[in-house]
């Protein structure tokens, strides 16, 4: 077995510092995650954010819930964390007046919808109002720096939690960089994202942090390539990834991201 990721180790390998804890949008204790497999609950559909459905708890993960939507196919799961405002309890929605709607492609015709409604919540189990956590209050404002490092979620993977670096800011956005992937994973997100975390995160969640990536030298704040082989270069050439044929240079000279609302490659 490779040897463990270890942030003081990376941080000082790497002369960077972590982000602060009060950058993020994020409790300092991760909120307790007491859900259980197959308990429904409400969820904003992620496809179609003006719907809220009928979403079952396919898998748990740290502070986080992996749901399906019911009448949706097993092809669009997502991730919510337990104190996420995209989930509430079963008739939240009706208590304030709205309409659960069918996921966008429900699989069957629309108008049996009202029917696969009482049959889906006919004898379900209910996830107890007491096991939705507040959402924490926005940070304000934009306290990122250019080098930082945090944990992010993997977008194209969400299920993973990635160590990441900041790699621009601009207003109320941060450019996060994955450390070690060339930049095919970076996503631009605004700085209150549910998506990011502070360094420790995982550790305290229970939560698999993955290693850093194996196709570039290791980002320094300073932007300077490593160029001897060190522990962490040893360490990321373990990791089952190819190498990119051309190492290119990550240090990122300002600006070089895509800016804000362009989705990432
Ligand atoms: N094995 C997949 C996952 C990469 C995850 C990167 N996360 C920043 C791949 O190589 O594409």
């Amino acid at each position: 077995k490779s040897e463990q990721f270890n942030w003081d180790d990376y941080l000082k390998e790497t002369e960077s510092i972590a982000a602060p804890l009060h950058c993020f949008r994020q409790s300092r204790i991760p909120p307790t995650n007491d859900f259980k497999v197959g308990m429904k609950l409400e969820a904003r559909d992620p496809r179609n954010v003006t719907s809220v459905c009928i979403a079952t708890v396919i898998g748990i993960t740290g502070a986080r819930l992996r749901l399906r939507l019911d009448g949706s196919d097993n092809k669009n799961d997502f991730w919510r964390l337990v104190d996420s405002s995209d989930i509430q309890p079963i008739g939240t929605c009706e208590k304030k007046g709205g309409m659960l709607q069918p996921p966008l492609g429900f699989q069957m015709n629309a108008s049996s919808w009202p029917m696969f409604l009482l049959r889906t919540l006919n004898g379900a189990e209910m996830a107890p109002a007491a096991f939705f956590k507040k959402e924490p209050p926005k940070p304000v404002p934009n306290c990122f720096k250019v080098g930082m490092k945090l944990e992010a979620i993997d977008r194209k993977n969400p299920y993973l939690i990635c160590p990441a670096t900041i790699g621009d800011v601009k207003g109320d956005e941060v450019f996060v960089t994955f450390d070690g992937w060339r930049g095919a994973f970076d996503y631009w997100c605004r700085c209150d994202s549910r998506d990011i975390f502070p360094v420790g995160w995982c550790s305290l969640t229970g939560d698999a942090l993955q290693p850093p990536g194996n196709n570039v030298s290791i980002t320094k704040s300073s932007a300077k390539i490593q160029s001897s082989p060190s522990k962490v270069t040893r360490r990321s050439m373990q990791s089952p990834q190819k190498s990119a044929p051309v190492p290119a240079p990550r240090g990122r000279k300002p600006g070089r991201g895509k800016p804000p609302g362009q989705s990432a490659v």
